[in-house]
């Protein structure tokens, strides 16, 4: 399993992190995603397919790029 927490400058409130948690959980391979408004990151687990790459462009696709 690969785990890594992406800091996403766009997210401003809990309703952010919901709209970034459910994207990215609809990616195969993707088994968890919490997100805190405040730190506005989101802590992501997976396991192949999904890649960091793959996130990430997910994450700029739906207007909430990684830093
Ligand atoms: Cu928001």
């Amino acid at each position: 399993m690969a785990q890594h927490t992406f800091t996403i400058p766009n997210i401003s409130c809990g309703h952010c992190v919901m709209a970034v948690k459910n994207e990215l959980s609809e990616m195969p391979g993707v088994t968890s995603v919490e997100g805190n408004p405040e730190d506005k990151t989101v802590m992501v687990d997976w396991d192949a397919p999904a890649s960091e790459d793959e996130i990430r462009a997910k994450l700029q696709e739906i207007n909430y790029p990684a830093a």
